[in-house]
């Protein structure tokens, strides 16, 4: 299959990686359910972001849980979904994910090992994307890009759920994550030919 993009945003480019790359996508809103502190995942907490490439972005670890968002189950999978809101429908291209990060290594098992990620263009009818599976090396950096690449889907909303952790039982079965970015262009900036 071959795909042409005739661009009207000046949002997309090709890049010099040979592979298409849009604008970094900071979510408007999160809603995680009854657990700690959803804002940390987009609010750019313990973030560096000082680097304009976000590939070199790293999530600080800090000796108490400020900066990650966090959550009690058990099992883990019975954490509430995480759902953001990208404020308005993108052509999604890839998700950026920084893991729970902790300066004691007896936390580390709360990272995450994986986890559903599911899109929705109007926040009723939900589509399975992909499932994310995280390094646990509680280093502190850990970015993991996972590329969703989905021209042919208008993404508004972005529901993480279905979590496993690397152990299921710190602290009475808490998990978390550190920070999230997506990445696409603004869908009403496009059009796409597939030939
Ligand atoms: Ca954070």
């Amino acid at each position: 299959m071959r795909v042409s993009v005739s661009v009207l945003a000046t949002t997309a480019i090709l890049s010099t990686r040979g592979v298409l790359s849009g604008e970094v996508i900071t979510p408007v809103s999160v809603e995680a359910g009854l657990t700690y502190d959803p804002p940390a995942l987009i609010n750019a907490s313990n973030l560096d972001s000082s680097d304009r490439d976000i590939l070199n972005w790293t999530h600080n670890p800090t000796s108490h849980d400020a900066g990650c968002w966090k959550g009690s189950a058990n099992p883990i999978a019975d954490l509430p979904p995480i759902t953001f809101d990208l404020g308005q429908p993108y052509v999604l291209l890839c998700l950026y994910t920084w893991n729970y990060s902790h300066t004691n290594p007896a936390y580390g098992g709360r990272q995450m090992r994986s986890f559903v990620v599911n899109i929705s263009t109007n926040g009723d009818t939900w589509t399975t994307l992909t499932t994310v599976h995280l390094p646990g090396d509680n280093e502190g950096v850990l970015l993991q890009r996972t590329n969703v690449t989905r021209i042919d889907a208008r993404t508004r909303y972005v529901r993480f759920s279905d979590f496993h952790a690397y152990s299921e039982d710190v602290h009475g079965a808490e998990a978390g994550l550190g920070e999230v970015r997506f990445e696409g262009w603004p869908a009403s900036g496009i059009l796409l030919v597939i030939l």
